[in-house]
């Protein structure tokens, strides 16, 4: 990242000291080519998009596609909102060619999409089926022609039904079918896309869908099963990393997407920046904390007790097989936190009631999540190489009379965010989510994380505010 006196911060202090002589809007500040601006972000810096299989593409009965666990869920009463489902969700399998466009027209130099495993392997065991192999192949033919890198995500939550109707994730052999489906997938396409991310947000799709049955496959499991489902996660991570290196080409890159629960500091001390580092560590202990060390922590293990995963010396080898890089998802703070007065360790806080957030509830307003999500990172493991595979906001969006969508706040979460990525961190992408809106899930399609509005009766695209802010963005390289 560029030196600190290139901050947006610093941008603001200049454009105050320029309006108090007078010289507001003068050309220091606004010509493209001022090589201020430029040096925001540096050479080569990855943008991109992100999407997952499941929420985008519908189809969900085309060309030999088997059910995944969020179809079965989505027909059960009462899980969805509005009783939705995702069978066309932005009909992405058809309008792909579309969607490519969007991405061009914004500029990005790298799509990060993920791959819906019940398309290839309806059932636990066969030959991957080449109907569903096709369509990733079209797609990345597709991106590829527009001088768009693909990066692809191997797991983004569609376990097939097949998979559950076997034990789903509490399944060992729910573990070698992705290390399996992970091979494959290398050998099919590994040629063509040089990063692959194995598992997307391990903690949602655990937490939420075996600890309190919000997600597919909505169990609500007792604690001991609940950590054998959260070890069988890294466990595949680790296996298809191995997977992915043993079949793809020399060279190709492979890592995990997690959204890390970042703790912050209340107020910026040395001894408060030192407990939220550790409690970081702590937090993630299950997932990015075993994967990056190797070893569930103490404090881990003693709170499990009795409950604690059942693991062997060789699975801790395999979990923490090295990685390429680290993916993460920043979104809002995990926690705040502050250094005990008098004995060691950290005091959480809870995030007062008028605490700012963005249309969903969960999403809480605070950029600076950015700033110490990939620093604690780079501190904690050492990670060499870092992106950031998700960032972006729900917002009430709706078009006004002219067919414009003026998604302000999206615009001040994007910006705001952007400005907190600093130099001293080898940060080398950042992938918005989402190209569109889409299937949020349980939310189903109240809630729009899109820079392009989806009307979903006729599946029109519109470009919303976002859309352009972005587009500036990465045109100047440059915060705007
Ligand atoms: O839509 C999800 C995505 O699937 C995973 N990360 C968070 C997004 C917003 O909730």
């Amino acid at each position: 990242m560029t030196s600190s006196r290139f901050t947006r911060r610093g941008l603001a202090a200049s454009a105050l000291a320029l309006g108090a002589l007078g010289l507001a809007g003068s050309k220091l500040l606004k010509e493209p080519d001022d090589p201020f601006l430029k040096s925001r972000f540096p050479e080569g810096f990855r943008w991109g998009t992100a999407t997952s299989a499941y929420q985008i593409e519908g189809a969900t009965q085309a060309d030999g596609r088997g059910p995944s666990i969020w179809d079965t869920f989505a027909r059960l009463p009462g899980k969805i909102r509005d009783g939705a489902n995702a069978d066309i969700a932005d009909d992405h399998y058809h309008l792909y060619k579309e969607d490519v466009a969007l991405m061009k027209a914004l500029g990005v130099k790298a799509c990060r999409f993920s791959i819906a495993w019940p398309r290839l392997f309806p059932e636990r065991r066969g030959t991957p089926n080449p109907k569903g192999l096709a369509f990733y192949q079209r797609l990345i033919d597709e991106l590829l022609a527009n001088g768009i890198e693909p990066y692809a995500t191997l797991y983004h939550w569609d376990l097939p039904q097949a998979l559950q109707d076997r034990g789903g994730w509490e399944s060992r052999d729910t573990v070698q079918a992705f290390a399996d489906y992970a091979g494959t997938v290398a050998r099919q396409i590994g040629d063509r896309v040089g990063h692959f991310f194995t598992l997307n947000e391990m903690r949602s799709f655990v937490e939420l869908g075996y600890g309190n049955g919000v997600f597919a496959p909505g169990l609500t499991l007792p604690k001991a099963r609940l950590h054998q489902v959260r070890h069988h996660a890294v466990l595949a991570h680790g296996l298809g990393v191995q997977a992915v290196r043993a079949n793809g080409r020399a060279g190709l890159k492979v890592g995990p997407a997690e959204n890390i629960t970042i703790a912050l500091p209340d107020v910026e001390t040395q001894r408060n920046v030192r407990a939220a580092q550790e409690a970081t560590r702590e937090l993630n202990a299950p997932y990015l904390t075993v994967i990056l060390e190797g070893r569930y922590t103490d404090q881990y293990l003693k709170a499990a007790g009795a409950d604690a995963p059942r693991f062997t010396e060789a699975d801790l080898k395999t979990i923490s097989t090295p990685v390429d890089f680290v993916g993460i998802n920043v979104y809002g703070p995990g926690a705040f936190v502050r250094a005990r007065a008098k004995t060691p360790g950290y005091a959480e806080m809870p995030l007062p009631a008028s605490y700012p957030h963005m249309k969903s509830s969960w999403l809480g307003f605070a950029p600076e999540t950015l700033y110490w999500a990939p620093r604690q990172l780079h501190k904690l493991w050492n990670v060499k190489e870092i992106y950031v595979t998700e960032n972006g906001t729900s917002s009430a969006d709706k078009p006004d009379a002219d067919d414009r969508i003026d998604d302000l706040d999206r615009v001040m979460f994007l910006r705001e965010y952007l400005a907190q990525l600093r130099e001293g961190v080898p940060v080398r992408g950042y992938f918005v989510w989402s190209l569109l809106d889409n299937f949020e899930w349980a939310d189903g399609y109240a809630t729009r994380f899109g820079l392009h509005y989806v009307d979903y009766k006729t599946l029109k695209r519109t470009p919303k505010l976002s859309a352009s802010f972005y587009r500036k963005v990465i045109e100047r390289n440059a915060l705007v």
